[in-house]
C-alpha cells in the first residue's frame, strides 16, 4: 500500500520514478509494464504537488482568506498526469527520462484512464475552473461525487450506439488520498418534530459520506487546491443477524443500498422525469459538502453570522440547489440562528450558475417526493416561498407550482447572484425564464462568459503550436492569454504563416494516422472539418450530415469539378434514452458507410465518426481541426466551450449567432468567422410561420434532394423520424437554416483555396482568443460574485 512510502522519495525526478517503481509497486525496470511506469511516474509527480498543496492551505489559514466552494454534480477531468507534469514544468525531464530507456512518454501518459465524471460542457467547465482557481491563487475546493462508474463507454454496432459501463477505478487511481477521518452521516426520509420554532429531523435512513481528496495544481506549481469527492458507504457494513438467519442476500442489502448512491453518473445532459436516486445523489453530496464547509469555518471562527465574509458557495446549475434549504436548516435548526437571519446568511454565501434555458432541462421535483425524502427541507422551502410571496404580494409564489418544487426559482431566490454563461444567454435569462424574478431582483443576474484553461487546451494538447508561439512571443501567454495579441502582426509574416501551417499539417497527419488505424483512412491534406459535442437535436448534427449528403451528391454529379477535398469528422455520445439523438448517430454512420465506399468521390469526401468521444479524444481532434462546426439553433446553446478551444487552436468557425459564438465572432473579427442562420429573435418568429419547413425545402433543391436520398433508402434504413421531423414540425429549424448554411459552407471552401489567406485568418483566431481563458472567467467570478481575493504562498 502507498502508506508505506517515504515522503518525497528521490532527490531527482528520475530517482523518484525508479524508487516508486521499486518500493511502491514492487517492479524492477526490466519487467515494468507501461502501466507500472505510468503509476510510478504519477506518484513521483504527485509527491511534488504535496508541498505546494500544504503551503496553499497554510497560507489560506494564516491570512484568514475567504474560501470558494464550487459544488458540482460533475467534474469532467480527463487525464491528470500530463496536466500536472505540464504545470510543474517537468515535461522535458519526463520525456528525457523515458527516451533514455527507449520508452515513449506520450504512450505512458496516454495509458491513464480518463476520469469521465461528467457528461459534457458543464462538467468540463468545472474542471477548467479548478485548474484556473489554482493558477490564479484563489483558495478553493471543488466538491462532487466520486462515481464508481463515470460516463458510459460508447461503441457502434451496425452504426448504432452501444453503451458499456465505464470502470475507471478498476485500476489504481494514482491521484487521490482517501480521508477515512472525514466522514459524515447523511439522512433521508423519516419525521420532523417542531417543539418550538426549531425543528428536529429524525431520518429513517442514513448513509455515510467518505471524502477522497485530489490535489489540483496550478501553473508553475505556485498554488494547489483540493477536489474533494464523496463516496457513499453504509453505516453498518453487514447485517450479521440476517446473515446468521440464513438471509445471505438480505444481509448485504444495507450496503448495496448505500453504495448505489455514488455508483454511477446519470448519463443524461438534460433532466428527465425526476428520479428518486438522482435527488438522493444531489442531497448526499450537497449535505456532506455543507457540513464540511461549516465545520471548517467553525474551526477558525466563532460567529456564524460572519459566514459569508469567509465562505462563497457556487452552485453549478440547480443540481446542488438543495444547498439553500440545507444551509438554512443547519444554521437555524442546528445552530440556533433566527430563521430570517439564516436565510439572509445562506443567500449571502450562495451563487447560482444557470447553464440552460431548454424547458425540458429545468429541474423540478414533485412535492410528494421531496416531502418523502427530505421532509424538513420541504417545510423550509414552503416557508421561503411564502415569505417571498408576502414580500412581493402582487406576485404569485414562484418556487412551488403545479405540484412541483422548481429548482431554478429556488436557486434564484436563495442566491445573491445568479449568472448566465455568455452574453446572449444571460440576456435571454433576463427576458424569458427568469423575467419575473429579474423584475423583483434587477441586480441579481450577472453575466460570466465561460472560458477554457490554456494549459490543457493549448500548451498540453498542441505542443507544436504552443512551441511556435513561445518561440515567437515568449511564454508569458500561458497564464496571461491576452498576450497572444502579440501574434497579430505575424499573421502577415509569410515565414510565420508557413510555420503555423506546418504545425497544423503535422497535427492533421497524427490524426489521420489515428483515424486510419480505426478504419477510416483519410488524406491529411484534405480540409478537416469537426463537430464534437453531445448529440442533441438543438446542436443540429443532423443539419451537418444533411449538408454532407448534399455535398456528396453535388460532387458525384461532377467528380472532376474543382472541389475542396474534405473530411467531415463527428464525435459525441447520445443519452441512452434519447431516441432521436441515437437516430442521428445511426444516420451519420450510415452516411459514412456509403460515402466512404464510393469510388467516384473517395478522393473528395470522407466521413469519420470515431467512437467514444471524451476529453482525451478532444485533445487529439481540436489541434488538428481546420473548421469548427458550431451550428446550434440560435437561442439554444447557453455558451459552448468547445467553440473557444477550436478558435484558440486556429480552427475557423462556421456557426450561428448562439451562445459564446457571438463573442468569439466579435473578438476574432466578422471577416474571420463564417456566420449563417437566423438570430434568436428570428428563430422565435419563424416558428410562428405556417409550414416553415415545407416552404424552406421547396425553396432549396439541395436540401430536397438530400432528404429524398435518405427517404429512398440510399443509406439503408430510411430514418423516417429524422426526415419527418425536418420536413414537419422542425422546431429546431434545420430546414429554415439549411440554405444559408450551404452558402456559408461554399464561401468557406472558397476561402480555403487561398492557403495563405486561410492561415492568416487562423492565426488571427489564435491571436484574438486570449479573452476566453478561464483565468479571466475566474477573476470575474471572484470580483462580481465571490468577493474573494487571490493569495500567494510565502
Ligand atoms: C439533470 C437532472 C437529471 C439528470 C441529468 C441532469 C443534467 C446533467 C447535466 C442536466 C444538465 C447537464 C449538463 C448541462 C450542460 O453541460 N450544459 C452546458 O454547459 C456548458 C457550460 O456552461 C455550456 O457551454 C453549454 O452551452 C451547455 O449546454
Amino acid at each position: 500500500m502507498k502508506d508505506a512510502r517515504v515522503p518525497l522519495i528521490g532527490e531527482t525526478l528520475s530517482d523518484a520514478i525508479l524508487q516508486h517503481l521499486k518500493y511502491s509497486f514492487g517492479k524492477d525496470a526490466e519487467h515494468a509494464t507501461v502501466t507500472d511506469w505510468r503509476l510510478a511516474l504519477s506518484y513521483a509527480i504527485r509527491d511534488r504537488i504535496v508541498d505546494p498543496w500544504f503551503a496553499s492551505t497554510r497560507a489560506t489559514y494564516a491570512q484568514h482568506g475567504k474560501r470558494v466552494y464550487y459544488l458540482s454534480m460533475e467534474f469532467l477531468i480527463g487525464r491528470l498526469l500530463e496536466d500536472a507534469t505540464v504545470n510543474l514544468g517537468l515535461m522535458d525531464e519526463v520525456r528525457g527520462f523515458f527516451e533514455g530507456r527507449g520508452l515513449d512518454a506520450t504512450e505512458i501518459m496516454q495509458d491513464e484512464p480518463d476520469a469521465a465524471l461528467g457528461n459534457g460542457g458543464l462538467g468540463r467547465l468545472a474542471a477548467c475552473f479548478l485548474e484556473s482557481m489554482s493558477t490564479v491563487g484563489c483558495p478553493a475546493y471543488g466538491y462532487g461525487i466520486r462515481y464508481e462508474h463515470g460516463l458510459f463507454k460508447q461503441s457502434f454496432e451496425r452504426g448504432r450506439q452501444i453503451e458499456a459501463p465505464e470502470d475507471w477505478l478498476s485500476q489504481t487511481h494514482a491521484w487521490e488520498f482517501e480521508r477515512p477521518e472525514s466522514v459524515y452521516r447523511i439522512g433521508f426520509g423519516g419525521s420532523v418534530e417542531t417543539p418550538g420554532d426549531r425543528a428536529v429531523w429524525t431520518p429513517s435512513e442514513t448513509v455515510v459520506a467518505e471524502a477522497y481528496d485530489t490535489p489540483i495544481v496550478g501553473w508553475q506549481g505556485r498554488w494547489a487546491n483540493t477536489l474533494r469527492l464523496w463516496s457513499a458507504t453504509p453505516e453498518t457494513v453487514f447485517d450479521l443477524g440476517r446473515f446468521n438467519a440464513g438471509d445471505y442476500y438480505g444481509a448485504a442489502e444495507p450496503e448495496n443500498l448505500a453504495r448505489t448512491i455514488s455508483r454511477v453518473l446519470y448519463p443524461d445532459d438534460t433532466t428527465e422525469e425526476g428520479k428518486r436516486l438522482r435527488l438522493k445523489q444531489e442531497f448526499f453530496f450537497t449535505a456532506a459538502s455543507l457540513r464540511d464547509i461549516v465545520r471548517r469555518f467553525e474551526d477558525e471562527y466563532a460567529d456564524l453570522s460572519l459566514l459569508s465574509d469567509k465562505v462563497a458557495i457556487q452552485l453549478n446549475d440547480t443540481h446542488p440547489a438543495i444547498a439553500g434549504p440545507e444551509l438554512v436548516r443547519i444554521l437555524h435548526d442546528e445552530k440556533g440562528m433566527a430563521f430570517d437571519a439564516a436565510v439572509e446568511t445562506a443567500r449571502a454565501c450562495l451563487g447560482y450558475t444557470n447553464h440552460t434555458l431548454l424547458p425540458e432541462a429545468l429541474e423540478r421535483w414533485s412535492v410528494g417526493l421531496m416531502a418523502d425524502l427530505l421532509p424538513r427541507h420541504m417545510q423550509i422551502i414552503e416557508r421561503i416561498d411564502a415569505a417571498h410571496a408576502e414580500a412581493h404580494p402582487d406576485r404569485r409564489a414562484v418556487i412551488i407550482g403545479d405540484g412541483d418544487v422548481q429548482m431554478g426559482p429556488l436557486a434564484f431566490t436563495m442566491a445573491h447572484r445568479v449568472n448566465g454563461v455568455s452574453a446572449l444567454h444571460t440576456g435571454l435569462m433576463r427576458d424569458t425564464v427568469f423575467a419575473e424574478l429579474n423584475r423583483l431582483h434587477p441586480d441579481r443576474i450577472v453575466n460570466e462568459t465561460n472560458g477554457i484553461t490554456p494549459r490543457r487546451w493549448l500548451l498540453g494538447a498542441n505542443p507544436r503550436l504552443s512551441g511556435l508561439i513561445t518561440r515567437a512571443i515568449g511564454d508569458g501567454w500561458v497564464d496571461d492569454l491576452e498576450q497572444l495579441q502579440k501574434l497579430e502582426p505575424l499573421a502577415d509574416d509569410a515565414a510565420f504563416r508557413e510555420d503555423y501551417a506546418a504545425a497544423k499539417r503535422a497535427n492533421k497527419a497524427d490524426l489521420a494516422d489515428y483515424l486510419g488505424a480505426r478504419g477510416t483512412p483519410v488524406d491529411p491534406d484534405a480540409l478537416f472539418d469537426v463537430q464534437i459535442k453531445r448529440i442533441h437535436e438543438y446542436k443540429r448534427q443532423h443539419l451537418n450530415i444533411l449538408q454532407t449528403i448534399a455535398l456528396w451528391q453535388a460532387m458525384k454529379d461532377d467528380p472532376q469539378g474543382d472541389w475542396v477535398p474534405q473530411v467531415k469528422i463527428f464525435g459525441g455520445k447520445a443519452a441512452p434514452g434519447y431516441v432521436f439523438a441515437k437516430e442521428i448517430i445511426h444516420l451519420i454512420n450510415a452516411v459514412a458507410e456509403v460515402v466512404n465506399a464510393d469510388p467516384d468521390t473517395g478522393h473528395l469526401l470522407r466521413v469519420a465518426y470515431p467512437a467514444n468521444y471524451n476529453v482525451s479524444l478532444a485533445e487529439k481532434l481540436i489541434p488538428a481541426a481546420e473548421v469548427s462546426q458550431q451550428v446550434s439553433t440560435a437561442g439554444k446553446e447557453a455558451s459552448g466551450t468547445g467553440n473557444m478551444k477550436f478558435a484558440l487552436n486556429g480552427a475557423l468557425t462556421i456557426g450561428t449567432l448562439d451562445g459564446a459564438n457571438v463573442e468569439i465572432r466579435k473578438l476574432v473579427g466578422a471577416e474571420n468567422f463564417f456566420l449563417f442562420g437566423m438570430t434568436a429573435d428570428e428563430a422565435v418568429e419563424r416558428r410562428g410561420v405556417a409550414d416553415h419547413a415545407g416552404r424552406a425545402i421547396a425553396a432549396c433543391p439541395e436540401l430536397a434532394r438530400a432528404l429524398d436520398a435518405i427517404r429512398d433508402g440510399t443509406f439503408g434504413e430510411r430514418f423516417e423520424s429524422i426526415t419527418g421531423n425536418v420536413s414537419g414540425a422542425d422546431y429546431f429549424l434545420v430546414a429554415s437554416d439549411f440554405a444559408d448554411y450551404w452558402r456559408a459552407s461554399r464561401e468557406l471552401e472558397a476561402a480555403r483555396r487561398d492557403a495563405a489567406g486561410w492561415t492568416r485568418m487562423a492565426i488571427l483566431n489564435t491571436a484574438r482568443s486570449g479573452w476566453f481563458s478561464s483565468d479571466r472567467t475566474i477573476r470575474d467570478y471572484m470580483a462580481d460574485i465571490w468577493d474573494a481575493r487571490a493569495i500567494s504562498v510565502g
